[in-house]
């Protein structure tokens, strides 16, 4: 069984419930199996300020599915949130879910990159992911904990519990 661990992220149509909505559905994969869920995080834009403010959270999940399998499941929930892949990569997004972390693998695929390439220097990936897993060390032989205490704060605020089901 894999162990993987999945950002999500959402700026647009009411973060919180887009984040809620997404962990049910992901919930709902029969092949996948939800392991650990963090506190929601309400955090400023990285890359361009006008936009609204994002909702983060980091989950762990296990399932058997293969890492591009999985991207597959992830994609379709994403599009049934309504997200447009459009050339915003910087820009708003109503549903945003990153494969961080596959096991220990190093994935280096046209589609996928895994680790996440940008998850060391986001606040909003790196404390959310300690909350649920602070023993973490990265592939890279990184120890989590440090790279979260280290990281420059940005006014990441934890909000409550993610009421899925
Ligand atoms: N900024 C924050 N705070 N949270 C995100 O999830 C997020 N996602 C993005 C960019 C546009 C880089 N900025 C973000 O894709």
């Amino acid at each position: 069984m894999n162990s993987v661990f999945i950002g999500i992220g959402s700026n647009l149509s009411d973060p919180k419930i887009q984040v809620t909505k997404a962990v049910t559905a992901i919930a709902q994969v029969s092949t996948i199996t939800i392991s650990k869920v963090s506190s929601l995080y309400v955090s400023k834009p990285m890359g361009p300020q006008d936009q609204p403010d994002y909702v983060n959270a980091v989950i762990e999940i296990n399932t058997a599915l293969t890492p591009i399998a999985l991207l597959d499941q992830l994609q379709a929930i994403e599009n049934t949130a309504g997200r447009v892949r459009k050339d915003n990569r910087w820009g708003a997004r109503i549903l945003d879910l990153d494969i961080l972390l596959f096991n220990q693998d190093i994935i280096n695929e046209e589609r996928l990159v895994v680790p996440h390439y940008g998850m060391k220097l986001r606040e909003f990936v790196l404390l959310p992911l300690a909350e649920i897993a602070p023993n973490l060390i990265l592939p890279d032989g990184d120890v989590l904990l440090e790279l979260s205490n280290k990281i420059k704060r940005n006014a990441l605020e934890k909000q409550g519990k993610i009421a899925w089901h």
